[in-house]
């Protein structure tokens, strides 16, 4: 059932890394074991209404006990590199002050399974779980959290530092500023879109005060950001929804991009500008501290958005992805737009349309946006489907045949390729790897257990694991390249002895 592989792996340059994501506290569970202290996110999701299904992540996939087991997934699937994060709070509990020695442990340990199988780590410091003392005195609202995440990123580079391959800082602030902070559908659940604006500069500025400690802690990896970035167009033509799609862009991508990769907030259209009074006081030094050159720069790609006039209708084609969280629709209501269906388009789990063909778009707005641009990973992609598991027609083993996936992680990783070709719309990007999101399904943030993003599904009853078709699927892609790239050098090596 190798859909396309082989015409994939042919695509793949030889050095183009393929991994898998997770995130802490998506996975690990152990909420309160071994000193861990308790983040912002274990408070929300103990907030009744918060969380689909009332779910918690206080097992997840419990992979804090199931580590090695899971390492050895990975191993099996054959992947170059895993995309991992450090959870803060079982590390320092407090937020800031003293190390707890058994959380560093646990990580430890990880780094070393991952070493020993040849497994390229990628470390996230900040993958959105907040120690909960922060997240009382304001969390990102308060500049000072900036600085205590760049005192962890100090103890990370000490204790992790010579075995992390590269490290990202924060994964995308973009949605811990509007779905934590704009809209309240994340920890820490407050309201108040424009409002969120001072947490987006405080989460940039920790981007850049935690690079900066990496470097002086003397880590021998790389170290960039990831960022999410949704192309955005409008439902119709005319000047209204011109304003409402850069109202959009900016704030969902170039808020986030253009501060540290151009040194600058964008240029805002007038009528934005009055939004955003909070933004003319930014000192010049931060903006410094922002931009410092990156060794790369991670992008997640999931969809692009198609922006509506006027809060939307909630039926029919152009209605809000089904996938939206009760409270965006009903923030929605008091926003000059709405975000509008994809007529024509599949759909995710979630309502998110499976819309390859705007990854190359997404490429190509970068690449022009910001011709500096660093090597780029796409550090996460992937979709939500309704999985089923049945009994294998031959082994009778449970398996899961989840095509759908299988189709949207190739179409993707087949238009990043071509897009970033030498005559790619994207030919300036330096595309150098590309992270399914994600090893094995997981708490999905506000959507609990509903949503399955998995290659691995997990039975959360009994914490079984088991591989998808799609796990197969990267595994025989990741074979094949292996193949071909050991073929490719073999005939290298033939012709320098020819010659
Ligand atoms: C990412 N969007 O979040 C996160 O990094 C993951 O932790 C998460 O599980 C995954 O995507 C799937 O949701 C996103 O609105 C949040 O474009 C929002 C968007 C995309 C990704």
């Amino acid at each position: 059932m190798a859909l396309g592989t082989d015409h994939l792996a042919a695509l793949l340059p030889s050095d183009f890394t393929l991994g898998v994501a997770t995130a802490a506290f998506q996975i690990e569970g152990a909420v309160a074991e071994d000193g861990r202290g308790p983040s912002g996110w274990d408070a929300f999701t103990h907030e009744p209404g918060r969380i689909a299904g009332g779910a918690t992540a206080d097992t997840a996939c419990d992979h804090y006990h199931r580590m090695p087991l899971d390492v050895r997934l990975l191993a099996e699937l054959g992947v170059d590199s895993y995309r991992f994060s450090l959870s803060w709070p079982r590390i320092q509990p407090g937020g800031k002050g003293p190390v707890n020695q058994r959380g560093i442990d646990f990580y430890d340990r990880l780094l070393d399974e991952l070493l020993a199988r040849g497994i390229s780590p990628m470390c996230t410091l900040y993958h959105w779980d907040t120690p909960l003392p922060l997240e009382r005195v304001g969390g990102w609202l308060n500049r000072d959290t900036a600085y205590r995440l760049a005192d962890f990123a100090a103890i990370a580079a000490d204790r992790f530092g010579d075995r992390v391959d590269r490290w990202v800082t924060i994964n995308e602030p973009t949605t811990v500023t509007l779905n934590g902070y704009g809209l309240g559908v994340h920890a820490p659940g407050q309201a108040g879109l424009f409002d969120a604006l001072p947490a987006a500069h405080h989460l940039i500025l920790a981007h850049g005060l935690s690079l900066s400690a990496l470097r002086a802690g003397g880590i021998s990896g790389e170290a960039g950001i990831t960022n999410v970035y949704s192309p955005v167009v409008g439902a119709k033509h005319g000047l209204a929804h011109d304003v409402l799609v850069e109202l959009f862009d900016v704030l969902h991508n170039r808020m986030f991009s253009d501060p540290v990769l151009l040194g600058r907030y964008p240029s805002f259209n007038p009528v934005l500008k009055s939004f955003l009074q909070y933004l003319r006081e930014i000192p010049d030094e931060d903006l410094a501290v922002m931009s410092q050159p990156l060794d790369f720069y991670g992008l997640n790609y999931y969809f692009p958005t198609r922006i509506g006039l006027g809060p939307g209708p909630s039926t029919g084609p152009d209605a809000v992805p089904d996938g939206l969280p009760e409270p965006l629709r009903q923030q929605g209501a008091d926003l000059p737009f709405h975000l509008a269906g994809w007529p024509g388009y599949a759909r995710t789990e979630f309502g998110w349309p499976v819309a390859p063909d705007y990854l190359p778009v997404a490429l190509a707005n970068m690449a022009e946006r910001y011709p500096d641009l660093p090597p780029v990973y796409i550090t996460e992609g992937g979709a939500s489907f309704k999985d089923v598991v049945v009994p294998d027609a031959l082994t009778n083993e449970p398996s899961v045949a989840d095509v759908r996936r299988v189709d949207y992680l190739a179409r993707h990783l087949e238009a990043a390729l071509t897009a970033t070709a030498p005559n790619g719309p994207a030919a300036g990007i330096d595309l150098r790897g590309y992270y399914v999101w994600t090893l094995m399904d997981n708490f999905e943030w506000a959507a609990g257990y509903s949503q399955r993003f998995g290659l691995v599904y997990v039975d959360f009853a009994t914490q079984q694991r088991i591989r998808k078709s799609s796990f197969h699927w990267l595994k025989d892609l990741a074979a094949l390249r292996r193949r071909d790239s050991g073929a490719r050098t073999a005939a290298a090596r033939a012709h320098t002895v020819s010659a």
